[in-house]
């Protein structure tokens, strides 16, 4: 489906997309006006805010990365960790 809007999150250097299947909830829990959302990427459960546009594990708090909500155009590193370009 034709998606207007693409979630990134911080890596080390740059920005990885989410990927597509995160991408529509995080767009569905955003545009229904919810705080925050919560996802399980790769057997972890995380919560992404949106109001400090920050992800976070929910086990530990310490595991923050910055998120935006862009362009599918915007530079990044690949999805979810599979490198492109
Ligand atoms: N989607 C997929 N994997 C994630 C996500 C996510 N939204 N968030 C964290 N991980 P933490 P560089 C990332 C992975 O935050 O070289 C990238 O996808 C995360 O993967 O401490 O720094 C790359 O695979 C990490 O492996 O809970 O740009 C990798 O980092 C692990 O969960 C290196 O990227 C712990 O992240």
């Amino acid at each position: 489906t034709l998606e207007v809007n693409q979630w990134f999150y911080e890596g080390r250097n740059g920005w990885w997309k989410y990927d597509e299947r995160s991408n529509s909830e995080l767009e569905s829990a955003f545009n229904a006006g919810e705080p925050d959302c919560t996802l399980l990427l790769a057997g972890t459960l995380y919560n992404i805010d949106f109001q400090s546009m920050t992800q976070v594990r929910r086990s530990d708090q310490t595991r923050r990365r910055r998120v935006r909500r862009d362009t599918p155009m915007f530079p990044s590193k690949g999805i979810a960790g599979i490198k492109t370009d």
